[in-house]
């Protein structure tokens, strides 16, 4: 099903004149309103009147999400606070975390994409919507929320957190649909077997996963354990939060809401816009948002982007599923590395449990990868001796497919930690 065909199936020429007239009226209100966009332009000789097509997008600078730091908190909205409803924030890793705005017409087109994403994840009226996302200053929990609410279902607002219970209140209630981050759909999956409960035993249909980059094998994985069709949802705090683009059930990319964002794809080292079908780095333009519009913001996210039609109708452009971050890229000994990459890799040899970690290090002055990856009981206890023809297999397929040497190391199961948000893929000791 469709939420609204109107715009998520819009003929495409009829989309690139809504697309300028929107566009227009974005560069107008921030050219006027924030000081950072008026001399940006400015830097780049460019003004909102010189942008006579879409295409003139490029003669405009990036923004980064430097320029929000060092507009702590609200430099880069364009509206007075008493017209902001609501604050959300992303905690980022490092230095000042950034603070993102909405009008009440943004949380209207907020609920507009998610009701859109949860649709085409399988999510009807009749749906129980079991929302595990973080409730707070992420935008996961609310995000969904809304979006569930706005369809019509049955909302089960649970948060992240008490494991068991999230598994008891599902089966309990009669959950159909779960919304969380794939790597703790998988937590949820382990608890089920730890409790003895089987698919069967719930309700559970669908689930509309995101938040973190995850790969098609992990997919299998998911779909397999919690017998559900597991669907992809993207989005980033700065641009709304979920519901950016959405997987529909061809599963073959995420549909990007064109109606409110235009995508394009860079070259992150020289900034060039490359050509549809390239990969790169992804970055956005809102053209519908009140209290923060961003022009042309670099995402940081690696993807390519295409508009082939889809099997399920909509005309809105695809991207695939995010493959890394550009600043997640592990460049271990000049070979880069990107932690999908080997999630792919282990998930692809089926040996293993689909947990794992990668700890870079330097000695010396050689960074060091090292791969953790849980094992069964069984071959915990039973084979020495396997654990190591397993640890050199894997040591080989990742040099192989990769070019990169790893020290793999087998672990007891359950050593390594589960999270209810973001995994932590990544312990990076060189920066400790
Ligand atoms: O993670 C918004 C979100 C919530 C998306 C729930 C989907 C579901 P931030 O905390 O600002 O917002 O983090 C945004 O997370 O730039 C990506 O690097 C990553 N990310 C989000 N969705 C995906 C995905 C939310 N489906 C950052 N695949 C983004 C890969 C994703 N990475």
């Amino acid at each position: 099903m469709i939420w609204n065909p109107y715009y998520e199936a819009i003929d495409r020429e009829k989309l690139y004149t809504l697309q300028f007239l929107r566009l227009k009226q974005t560069l107008e209100r921030v050219y006027q309103l924030v000081p950072f966009y008026r001399e940006s332009f400015k830097q780049a000789g460019a003004e909102p009147g010189d942008i006579r097509s879409l295409d003139d997008l490029q003669k405009l600078p990036f923004t980064v999400k430097n320029d929000l730091r060092d507009n702590f908190p609200y430099g880069l909205f364009t509206v007075d606070l008493n017209e902001v409803v609501r604050i959300h924030s992303s905690s980022g890793t490092t230095g000042i975390p950034t603070v993102v705005g909405y009008t009440q017409k943004d949380l209207d087109t907020w609920a507009e994409l998610m009701a859109r994403t949860l649709t085409a994840g399988g999510a009807t009226k009749e749906s129980v919507v079991h929302i595990a996302y973080g409730y707070g200053l992420f935008t996961g929990g609310l995000g969904a929320h809304y979006g569930a609410e706005k369809i019509g279902a049955t909302v089960v607002p649970i948060s992240g957190g008490q494991t068991k219970r999230q598994v008891k209140m599902m089966k309990d209630l009669g959950t159909t649909l779960l919304a969380c981050t794939p790597s703790y759909a998988l937590f949820i999956a382990e608890t089920m077997e730890e409790m003895d409960l089987s698919p069967k035993d719930l309700k559970l249909r669908s689930g509309v996963f995101g938040a973190e980059p995850w790969s098609e094998n992990m997919r299998h994985v998911i779909e397999e354990k919690l017998q559900i069709d597991a669907y992809d949802i993207y989005g980033l705090s700065e641009i709304i939060g979920p519901g950016v683009s959405y997987e529909c059930p061809a599963k073959a990319g995420l549909h990007l809401s064109e109606d409110h964002f235009i995508p394009e794809i860079i070259d992150s080292v020289t900034g060039k816009v490359l050509p549809e079908g390239e990969k790169g780095e992804l970055v956005i333009t809102t053209i519908s948002k009140e209290a923060l519009p961003m022009i042309r913001y670099r995402t940081r996210d690696i993807t390519t982007l295409t508009s082939e039609p889809c099997a399920c109708g909509r005309t809105h452009m695809r991207m695939k599923k995010v493959s890394g971050r550009t600043d997640d890229m592990l460049i271990i000994r000049g070979v880069n590395v990107f932690p999908s990459q080997i999630e792919s890799i282990l998930l692809e040899m089926g040996e293993t449990e689909p947990h794992y970690q990668l700890v870079v290090d330097r000695v010396g002055s050689l960074d060091t990868l090292q791969v953790l990856v849980e094992v069964s009981e069984q071959m915990f206890s039973d084979h020495v001796r396997g654990l190591e023809t397993l640890e050199n297999k894997i040591r080989a397929e990742i040099d192989n497919l990769l070019g990169v040497t790893a020290d793999v190391k087998l672990v007891e199961p359950k050593s390594i930690p589960r999270s209810e948000g973001k995994a932590q893929r990544v312990v990076d000791k060189r920066t400790l």
